[in-house]
C-alpha cells in the first residue's frame, strides 16, 4: 500500500448475528436498523489525515455495494468476535476487488491469525499504533503488524467523526469516557486489553464529544461505553458529573446509560449525582448468586453482599439495573439454574443477560483451562448462543439443557411481565428519560397489535399496562419499552416466539 495525499478510505463494520444485545426484533418497533454506531471506527477515522476522503459502511445499517468498493483505495475494517463470520465474508469481497485491507479492533487484536488475507493489522489502541503505521506508510515501509502493550493517555483521543454515520438509523449513540477496570474477574479480557488503572478523557474532551453529537443533530439517548464507569469515583464527583449537570441545563435532557460494578450501590451520593446528570440505566455484572462461583471467578467486589438489596438500592435511586449472569462455573451444581431464576425474579432485573461461560483468549480463565487441557476450540464470542469452548465440570448436556430451560423460564411471558412489575414498584422515575415522540407512539401501536392481540402473552401484556396505568402512571412508557424488549428476548434467546 502506498501513501497518497488524497485517498479514498472505506471504513467497514461487519454484521452482528441476531443476538441479545442486537435488539433486532425490538428495533423494528421504532423503525431503527441498529442499536449503536461503530464508535471505534469513527474514532479511528478522526485520526486519519484530514485530506483523505472517508466513507463509512456499517453493514448492520446498509449493505456494502460494489460501487463502494470501486470508490475505495483502501479498506479499514473493525469488529468484535461476534462479528467474525461477516468479517470473513467482507474481507473476501475486498480481497476479490483487489483492495488493501487494514484491520483493527478486538476481533483482530485477539485473533489476527485467522485472517491471512489482511494486509496490515493495526492492533490494540489505535491512539498508539495508528500514528506509527501512518508514519511508516509515508516512508513506504509499513509492516504487516502493529501492536503495543502501552495503555495510552486518553487525552489524545480525538472526537469521533459522527458526520460519517447516518445517525437516524441508530437507536442510541455512544461515547467513551474511560478505559480499564480496577477489578480482575477471571473470565474478562478488559484488563488485559485496557489495564487496571482506569484512564479517563478530560471533562472538556467529553463535553466536546457530546456537543459534537448535538451538532450532528442527535437528540436521543447516549451510552457511555466505559468498562466500569465508576472506576475513578473522585474524578466523577468532582469534575465530570457536575459538568454533565451543567451541560444538560437549558436544553431538553439527554438520557445516559452505562456500565458499572455493584459497589455503586454503596455510594448514595454518587448515584444521586449520576441521576442528576441524566443517567437512568446501568449494566452491572452480577454473574452468580453463589458464593463459590464468585470466589472461583475472582469477582471479589460481589462477595459478602446482599446482591438483591444492592440492586434494589440502585433502582430506588433512579437507575434501572441491567444484569449480566453466568452459568457453567466449575463450582456450579444443577441447583444453579433454579438459584439464578430466583435471584433474577426477586431483584426485578428485567434485562437479564444470562450466558454460558466461555473462555475468551487473553483471559486468565483461558490460560487456566488451557493448562488443564480443557479447551475444546474457539469461542463464538457470543456467550448466549448455548455453546462453551471448554469441557465443563457439570455434564455438558445437563448444562446446556439447564441453561436453555433457565432462559425459557425467565423470558416466558408470565415471569417476564411479573419481573417488570417487581422493577417498576421499586424504580424511582429519573428526571431525564427518553422523550415520548411519534416513534414511541408508533412503537406503542405496534406493540398493542403484536403483543396485545397476536402475542401468546397478551393477557399478561394488558395486565401490565393496566397495572402501570393505575399504580405507576409516569412509568407507563417504560413499561411499554420493556414489553417490546421481551418480544426481542423471546425471539432471540429461546425461540419462544412472541
Ligand atoms: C459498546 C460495546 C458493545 C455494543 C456494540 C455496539 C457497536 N455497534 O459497536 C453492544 C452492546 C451491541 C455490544 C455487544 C456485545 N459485545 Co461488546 N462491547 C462494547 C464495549 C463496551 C465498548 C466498545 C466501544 O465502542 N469502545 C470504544 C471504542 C473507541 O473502542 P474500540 O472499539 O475498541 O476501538 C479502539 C481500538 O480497538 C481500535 N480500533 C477499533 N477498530 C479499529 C479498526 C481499525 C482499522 C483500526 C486501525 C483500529 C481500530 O481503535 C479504537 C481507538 O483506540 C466493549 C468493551 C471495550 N472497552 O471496548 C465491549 C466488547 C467489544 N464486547 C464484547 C462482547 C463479547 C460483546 C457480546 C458478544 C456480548 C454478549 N455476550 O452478547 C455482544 C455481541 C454483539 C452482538 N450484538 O452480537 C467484547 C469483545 C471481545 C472480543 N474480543 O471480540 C468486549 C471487548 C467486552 C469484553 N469484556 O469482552 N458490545
Ligand atoms: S468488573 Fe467488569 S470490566 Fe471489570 S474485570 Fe470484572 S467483568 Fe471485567
Amino acid at each position: 500500500m502506498a501513501y497518497f495525499l488524497t485517498m479514498n478510505v472505506l471504513l467497514l463494520y461487519p454484521a452482528f448475528p441476531d443476538t441479545f444485545w442486537g435488539f433486532k426484533h425490538a428495533l423494528k418497533f421504532i423503525g431503527k436498523q441498529a442499536s449503536l454506531p461503530p464508535l471505534g471506527l469513527l474514532t479511528v477515522a478522526a485520526m486519519l489525515p484530514a485530506e483523505w476522503s472517508k466513507r463509512l459502511v456499517d453493514v448492520n445499517v446498509r449493505e456494502l455495494r460494489e460501487k463502494d468498493l470501486a470508490w475505495a483505495e483502501v479498506v479499514f475494517i473493525s469488529g468484535m468476535i461476534a462479528q467474525q463470520d461477516s468479517a470473513h465474508e467482507l474481507i473476501a469481497r475486498c480481497r476479490a476487488a483487489g483492495k488493501t485491507i487494514v484491520a483493527g479492533g478486538p476481533l483482530f487484536t485477539l485473533g489476527q491469525e485467522q485472517f491471512p488475507e489482511v494486509d496490515h493489522f493495526v492492533l490494540n489502541e489505535a491512539e498508539v499504533t495508528l500514528p506509527e503505521f501512518l508514519q511508516d506508510l509515508k516512508c513506504h515501509s509499513a509492516r504487516r503488524v502493529y501492536a503495543s502493550t502501552e495503555f495510552p493517555d486518553l487525552g489524545h483521543s480525538p472526537t469521533p467523526l459522527w458526520e460519517l454515520a447516518d445517525l437516524k438509523h441508530y437507536a442510541s449513540m455512544s461515547v467513551q469516557y474511560s478505559r480499564g477496570c480496577p477489578f480482575d474477574c477471571e473470565f474478562c479480557n478488559i484488563t488485559s486489553m485496557f489495564g487496571h488503572r482506569p484512564r479517563t478523557k478530560s471533562t472538556a474532551q467529553l463535553i466536546a464529544e457530546l456537543d459534537g453529537l448535538r451538532r450532528a443533530g442527535w437528540r436521543g439517548a447516549v451510552f457511555f461505553v466505559d468498562d466500569n464507569f465508576i472506576g475513578n469515583k473522585r474524578v466523577l464527583k468532582e469534575e465530570l458529573l457536575p459538568a454533565l449537570v451543567r451541560w444538560q441545563q437549558g436544553q431538553r435532557g439527554t438520557p445516559f446509560f452505562t456500565e458499572a460494578s455493584i459497589n455503586l450501590a454503596d455510594d448514595e451520593e454518587l448515584m444521586r449525582m449520576m441521576v442528576e446528570a441524566g443517567f437512568n440505566q446501568v449494566f452491572v455484572g452480577i454473574e452468580t448468586p453463589e458464593a463459590a462461583g464468585l470466589a472461583e471467578c475472582n469477582k471479589c467486589q460481589n462477595e459478602q453482599r446482599d446482591l438483591v438489596a444492592d440492586v434494589k438500592r440502585i433502582q430506588r435511586a433512579g437507575l434501572e439495573v441491567q444484569g449480566g449472569f453466568i452459568v457453567g462455573f466449575d463450582s456450579d451444581t444443577p441447583t444453579i439454574f433454579a438459584r439464578q431464576i430466583e435471584f433474577i425474579q426477586q431483584s426485578g432485573i428485567v434485562t437479564a443477560m444470562v450466558g454460558l461461560l466461555q473462555a475468551i483468549p487473553g483471559t486468565k480463565l483461558h490460560q487456566r483451562l488451557k493448562a488443564q487441557g480443557r479447551l475444546t476450540g474457539q469461542t463464538t464470542g457470543n456467550n448466549l448462543d448455548g455453546t462453551t469452548n471448554f469441557v465443563p465440570r457439570m455434564n455438558r448436556d445437563k448444562l446446556r439443557e439447564g441453561y436453555k430451560n433457565l432462559m425459557k423460564h425467565i423470558y416466558a411471558p408470565g415471569p417476564y411481565y411479573q419481573r417488570i412489575r417487581t422493577f417498576l414498584r421499586e424504580y424511582k422515575r429519573p428526571k431525564i428519560s427518553s422523550p415520548v415522540n411519534w416513534r414511541y407512539l408508533m412503537a406503542f401501536l405496534r406493540a398493542n397489535v403484536r403483543l396485545g392481540i397476536f402475542g401468546s402473552g397478551r393477557f399478561e401484556y394488558w395486565r401490565l399496562l393496566i397495572w402501570t396505568f393505575f399504580r405507576r402512571p409516569r412509568l407507563f412508557p417504560l413499561a411499554v419499552t420493556l414489553s417490546v424488549f421481551g418480544h426481542h428476548f423471546r425471539h432471540t434467546c429461546c425461540g419462544l416466539g412472541t
